[in-house]
């Protein structure tokens, strides 16, 4: 961000934030205003709530607290806090209507922009204030995933339209790929952007181990199915077999078996489910069943960052597996471009030093890891981002999805969410002690 100097990071702070308005108004703009109050699934908030919600957040962080300006609407600050109202109270709150909310959010935004032209952006000003839009706009594509899969979760004709990915361009590929064991540096303190789960860079050991080349996929995944994997006790823990039998779960969700073969519902268009294309829409427990089954584990997520970031040659870890330029369209499907995973050996310029593909895109990935502090961790700007969902609650996800968008998704990126969670992009892939 120094290098950049001050005002091409206003430039690009302003381009960022510009790019997720984009995808905010697109995907609350492709249904009607019943639509966007309506609540899809318990899982999910309303469209409208999510939507405000962005503009509450970068009031209370940009407008307030960077800016030090008066409050716009400090009356509905409770309505939009997450940590007041689980998502399946929001419906019933007296939220702003779409009209309502999409002048809030636009009058935020100008505040925000007025910010952004005035705040002092040198010495310890520059990461701190700099730091600030880009969580912001981090922020507010986080939500806009959530409402893509808010959209997935929707009933009726298809909305949302984008061209297919790539098709598969690597040549025969190897089905696991060799890690080898011993430090590495995990984490990062000088990516400009990373989140404080991310912090501080660390050593880490991992023991020599395999990894899947690409993520499993979903003819892979229908072997298990239809081997009855959903039905043997042995591949799962208590918890995954309590879940699978209380919900009656024996597939992917969104998927359905028809006479003549295994079917997927995906934005409303119904269609075969493609083999080749990585399997989403699963649980950890559903991914960890098929680990056990396949005769394999989930990888840890330290396994998981070496595979992505460690480069053999040098010794040093990358920001992504490709190297260290930010995500273009030929290293990941990410940022929406299109409306599902690509089929495996699709990114092969996207692949690390190791030759592990797609590690970034495509799907989530669950890892066996819990959600935990680095050694080092320091909250900010708010214990509310990450240290509260810290311990056993919560596995880490990592890599992203084909709607995650680049500026919230890096080699050290973490995710996390409940084991059981089935409606984000996730996927996995296995790994095995070597
Ligand atoms: C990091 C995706 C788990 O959506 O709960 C959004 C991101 N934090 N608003 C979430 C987030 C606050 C978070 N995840
Ligand atoms: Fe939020």
């Amino acid at each position: 961000l120094r290098e950049l100097g001050a005002e091409r990071l206003r430039t690009h702070a302003a381009d960022v934030l510009d790019h997720a308005r984009a995808r905010s108004t697109a995907l609350t703009d492709a249904v009607d205003d019943a639509d966007l109050v309506r609540q899809h699934s318990r899982l999910m908030s309303p469209l409208v709530w999510d939507l405000a919600h962005i503009g509450s957040q970068e009031e209370l962080w940009l407008v307030r607290d960077v800016g030090g300006r008066d409050p716009l609407r400090p009356d509905i600050d409770d309505l939009y806090d997450a940590f007041q109202h689980p998502r399946a109270d929001r419906p019933a709150l007296p939220l702003l209507g779409p009209a309502e909310a999409r002048a809030y959010v636009a009058e935020v935004r100008d505040k925000a922009f007025d910010v952004l032209a005035d705040v002092p952006l040198t010495g310890r000003r520059l990461t701190e204030s700099a730091f600030a839009f880009g969580m912001l706009a981090q922020h507010e594509q986080q939500h806009d995933e959530t409402m893509l899969a808010t959209h997935q979760l929707r009933r009726g004709e298809p909305v949302l339209h984008a061209p297919p990915p790539p098709v598969r361009r690597a040549g025969p590929l190897p089905p696991e790929v060799f890690v080898p064991g011993g430090p590495f540096l995990m984490g990062t303190s000088t990516e400009p952007w990373a989140l404080d789960n991310e912090r501080p860079a660390h050593e880490a050991h991992v023991a020599p181990f395999f990894l899947d080349t690409t993520p499993v996929t979903n003819g892979a995944y229908l072997e298990f199915v239809e081997s009855g994997g959903y039905g043997e006790r042995r591949w799962w823990n208590a918890a995954g077999w309590a879940y699978v039998q209380e919900h009656a779960i024996g597939a992917p969700r969104f998927w359905r078996r028809e006479r003549d073969g295994w079917y997927r519902t995906r934005f409303g268009v119904v269609e075969p489910v493609p083999p080749d294309e990585p399997v989403v829409h699963v649980s950890y427990h559903e991914a960890a069943a098929y680990a056990a089954w396949a005769g394999k584990r989930l990888p840890t997520e330290a396994e998981w960052e070496k595979a992505a970031r460690f480069d053999p040659a040098t010794g040093r870890s990358r920001r992504y597996p490709w190297g260290d330029a930010d995500p273009g369209p030929e290293h990941a499907n990410l940022g929406q471009r299109h409306l599902r995973p690509a089929a495996v050996g699709a990114y092969p310029a996207g692949a690390s030093p190791l030759g592990v593909h797609q590690l970034v895109g495509d799907v989530w990935e669950w890892t066996s890891s819990d959600f935990r502090p680095y050694p080092g961790f320091v909250a900010f700007p708010y214990r509310e981002y990450s240290e509260v969902f810290f311990g056993s609650e919560y596995k880490v996800l990592r890599g992203g999805s084909f709607g995650t968008d680049a500026v919230a998704v890096r080699g050290t990126f973490r995710n996390w969410d409940f084991p059981i969670r089935r409606q984000i992009f996730a996927g996995f892939r296995c790994a095995r002690d070597a």
